[in-house]
């Protein structure tokens, strides 16, 4: 009782302690669509499936998780669906959201250490899965996107959990679930949420934002305007429509600003983002594709530029872009073809005059 009305206190938005056994049926779904190839590259908790369904392996003595969500849409202001002007930025990461989670979790796990017991923070980390252990805590239920829901706060929430040797009295698991809804499905831009509850990775633009190579090609018109994760699962969600319409709307991002930025000014910029390997090159070709997307032409002269940038990639995501600016581009195409001796950027470029002829 006391814990929960510290969470209050600490400004945490919902609260619940579920056991530290096992999630074996997570165990089991993360090893499943890992041998399935539906989880691409990921690290995180599919790195060691075994390690991330039991906490226990990480912390012997572990008897509770004390788990705790933060609600972070009315204060994220984020725009709406793409306007051709700029760049938009999933509203997780619109600023570090995270921190004041860490933060409210840290007052609780002071208020274990000082009755005498353990208590380690995990936040997005691969030693724990967060959603089974929100479901389990009754913080939310396991919706048909895969986000945990809450009532109040839809999946507009970002988890964490405090473990701790502390045998606390455990919460209820909500007795909830999507019903008949289904509409978080048919939302989503590029069919990754393959059945109800199942998301193929790879063929979901977060998961592409946030991981290195080069964007397969029938994902890059359906990423529209994004530089940075994708909401649009989440957006069509119906318990999260009432926080949504307290958002306030942020700007868009400037994208040949973006793109003119030096590497210290864009890590600064993204510095609460998982990027691959610290590797600014990767929001710079998340832009690309958006610009690609803009279908402006006053940004030739930046795409024609970025047509002879040192890494293949983005040479790669230049000429497809330049490839969707219509035959303003063709030249800059043309003559980069005479040079170009990387097969795949050579492909991208005549699959690129091939969409203007
Ligand atoms: C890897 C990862 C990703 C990957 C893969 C996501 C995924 N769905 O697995 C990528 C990069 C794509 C990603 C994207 C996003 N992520 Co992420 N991600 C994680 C991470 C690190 C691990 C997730 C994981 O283990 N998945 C494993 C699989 C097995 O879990 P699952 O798909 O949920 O599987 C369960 C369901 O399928 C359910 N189930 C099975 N059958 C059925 C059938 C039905 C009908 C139903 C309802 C359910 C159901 O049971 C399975 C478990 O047994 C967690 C942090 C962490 N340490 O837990 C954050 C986390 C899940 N991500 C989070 C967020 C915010 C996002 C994004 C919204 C960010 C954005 N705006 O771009 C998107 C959402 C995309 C989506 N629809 O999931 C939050 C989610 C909060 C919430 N309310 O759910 C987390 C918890 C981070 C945090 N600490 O807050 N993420
Ligand atoms: S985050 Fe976007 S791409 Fe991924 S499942 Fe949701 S709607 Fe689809
Ligand atoms: S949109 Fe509907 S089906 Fe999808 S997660 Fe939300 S409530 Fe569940």
């Amino acid at each position: 009782m006391r814990m929960r009305a510290a969470a209050d206190l600490a400004g945490l938005d919902a609260f619940g302690i579920a056991s530290a056994e096992p999630f074996e049926a997570v165990g089991r779904t993360l090893r499943e669509r890992k041998n399935a190839g539906l989880s691409g590259r990921l690290g995180f908790t599919y790195r060691d499936p075994d390690l991330a369904a039991d906490v226990r392996r990480s912390f012997g003595w572990a008897k509770s998780l004390v788990v705790a969500a933060s609600a972070y849409v009315p204060r994220s202001g984020s725009p709406g669906p793409p306007d051709g002007t700029g760049g938009r930025v999933a509203r997780f990461a619109t600023r570090d959201h995270y921190a004041p989670l860490r933060a409210g979790l840290g007052v609780l796990a002071e208020l274990l250490t000082t009755s005498g017991f353990r208590a380690e923070l995990l936040v997005d980390d691969g030693r724990l899965v967060d959603r089974a252990a929100a479901v389990r805590a009754g913080v939310a239920w396991w919706g048909k996107s895969t986000m945990v829901i809450s009532p109040k706060h839809g999946p507009w929430l970002l988890l964490g959990s405090i473990v701790t040797d502390a045998d606390l009295p455990l919460s209820k698991a909500m007795r909830r679930d999507c019903g008949k809804c289904d509409v978080c499905i048919p939302a989503c831009p590029t069919g990754a949420l393959i059945a109800p509850g199942v998301l193929d990775a790879t063929r979901c633009i977060a998961y592409w934002a946030q991981t290195a190579g080069v964007v397969p090609r029938s994902l890059r018109r359906p990423w529209g305007d994004r530089i940075y994760g994708c909401d649009d699962c989440l957006d069509a969600c119906p318990p999260g429509h009432a926080s949504l319409e307290q958002t306030a709307e942020s700007e868009r991002i400037d994208l040949t600003g973006l793109l003119s930025a030096d590497d210290e000014a864009l890590l600064d910029f993204a510095g609460h983002w998982f990027i691959p390997k610290r590797d600014p090159d990767y929001i710079r070709r998340n832009a690309l594709i958006a610009l690609g997307n803009s279908g402006r032409s006053e940004h030739l002269p930046i795409l024609a530029r970025y047509l002879h940038h040192r890494r293949a990639t983005l040479r790669c995501h230049a000429a497809w872009a330049l490839g969707e600016m219509g035959e303003g581009a063709r030249p800059a195409l043309a003559e980069r073809r005479t040079v170009e001796h990387d097969p795949a950027v050579l492909e991208e470029i005549d699959a690129a005059i091939g969409n203007l002829d």
